[in-house]
């Protein structure tokens, strides 16, 4: 039986919000910095979680200022204009992509019959900006802060990265937006942001070192917390004129350490502009904001850190969560999709092989189920690649549409967690995480 727990990880949730907790109650005795973060922000946080009242915080400044970021604003003088104009580099053709202002969602019927990984050339894009093409013999990565020995900031050139242990592995990049439209046109629910249908998630080879092996180089302190990379791409600037800064957002050390890597290569080739060239963070099974690209300096602190990619974007804020939102996000949800167009045309009568992939950033994927016929009757589709922890998986179900018409297709993952896709996912105001099974409509003629 599918239960319909709630949309994240409980036990992940947990550990995350104690996370959140401890930082907040730190940020309040001003042990914690929140550069680019408006005071009211974490002051809604505070409230939300139970920690202050407005008369408590009164008279709280916030931090001392950050030190002068390194040298990275010089560096990134070596980045050229991107030619395409919505700031993507590669070619987008119409028959792999969806454009969606910045971004390029992938269209999943093109994925049919590529194997496990997304090709390159259609993996999707999500930028906030635009692309910068960075020259890698010239690129330098700074490892900076009061949570280094003696707070002495170390560099790397991509060569001094490439002579420490590789590690490859395969993971997915999804955004935490993935499947927003859904909570519109399934659940008849208002949300913000880009309206990805199920496209803004890509499969790759990464190849890298490990993030913890590069801080432990750079003489990693007792005190550190959190690691906080940054892009070179430019300021991001919200629609109102706010200007937010580089896009960066904390990672807290226990995960830096575990299985993030700078990863350097993408299926087996240097990465592309597009996805972060030369180098870029791949945090596996966490939403694809913490993987940032282009990345220029890593600062690690022993305070918590905030940016807006915390604490106003990618938390769960609505009527079912607190009113400061939700602990920050981490791990992605549940999910499945089909290769095929919205409406697709299938020939009645005729034998078909159904193909899709289902992931989740909580456990490995355990089974597939698919319905023929609007969610009545299900069977086991079969899998076509070991489920592995943050990758997804292939799988397969052969149907025979007996008359022409109108059918409506379903595929309901489950997890190791335990977890199956659940009809419908609780509404957040900016359409996170989205994990209900989707009806695919499509047509036998
Ligand atoms: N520097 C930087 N890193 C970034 C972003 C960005 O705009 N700038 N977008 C993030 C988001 S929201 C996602 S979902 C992933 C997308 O990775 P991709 O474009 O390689 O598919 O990159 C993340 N890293
Ligand atoms: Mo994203």
């Amino acid at each position: 039986m599918p239960h319909n727990g709630p949309s994240t990880d409980e036990s992940n949730e947990s550990g995350e919000s104690a996370y959140d907790r401890r930082r907040l109650r730190q940020w309040l005795a001003g042990e914690a910095r929140a550069d680019g973060v408006e005071r009211r922000d974490l002051l809604r946080l505070l409230a939300a979680a139970g920690l202050a009242t407005t008369a408590t915080v009164a008279g709280t400044g916030f931090a001392a200022p950050a030190p002068a970021a390194p040298a990275a604003a010089e560096r990134a003088e070596d980045t050229v204009a991107a030619a395409a104009a919505p700031g993507i580099v590669k070619p987008l053709p119409e028959a792999w992509f969806t454009t969606r202002g910045t971004n390029a969602e992938t269209r999943f019927e093109a994925l049919a019959g590529t194997g496990h990984h997304t090709p390159t050339d259609r993996f999707f894009v999500r930028n906030h900006t635009s692309t910068p093409v960075l020259d890698a013999s010239a690129w330098t990565l700074t490892v900076w802060g009061d949570g280094l020995v003696r707070g002495r900031a170390a560099e790397f050139t991509l060569d001094d990265l490439k002579r420490l242990p590789a590690t490859t592995r395969s993971a997915f990049v999804e955004c935490a937006g993935n499947g927003r439209s859904l909570f519109t046109t399934q659940q008849g629910q208002s949300v913000s942001g880009t309206a990805w249908t199920l496209g803004a998630i890509g499969a790759a080879r990464w190849r890298g070192v490990r993030l913890g092996e590069v801080l432990r180089r750079a003489g990693l302190g007792r005190d550190a917390v959190d690691v906080l990379p940054r892009g070179l791409d430019a300021d991001y600037v919200t629609a109102d004129g706010t200007n937010l800064g580089r896009v960066r957002r904390p990672l807290p050390l226990a995960k830096a350490l575990d299985d993030v890597l700078l990863a350097y290569e993408m299926n087996g080739e240097p990465l592309p502009p597009d996805h972060g060239h030369p180098v870029r963070v791949l945090v596996p099974s966490w939403t694809g904001i913490a993987s940032i690209k282009w990345v220029g300096d890593i600062e690690v602190s022993a305070q918590p850190l905030y940016s807006p990619w915390n604490t106003d974007f990618y938390r769960l804020f609505g009527a079912a969560y607190p009113e400061g939102g939700s602990a920050p996000l981490t791990r992605q949800t549940l999910k499945s999709a089909f290769e095929l167009p919205w409406n697709a045309s299938l020939a009645a009568a005729a034998d078909h092989r159904l193909t899709g992939r289902s992931w989740s950033g909580a456990g490995r994927i355990a089974r597939v189920d698919v319905s023929t016929d609007g969610g009545t009757t299900w069977r086991r589709a079969r899998l076509h690649d070991t489920p592995r922890r943050a990758d997804w998986v292939r799988w397969s179900a052969d149907w025979r549409p007996a008359a022409p018409g109108a059918y409506t297709l379903l595929a309901r993952a489950t997890d190791t967690t335990g977890r199956t896709q659940p009809r419908t996912t609780v509404h957040n105001t900016q359409g996170y995480l989205f994990d209900a099974v989707v009806r695919h409509p499509v047509q036998a003629v």
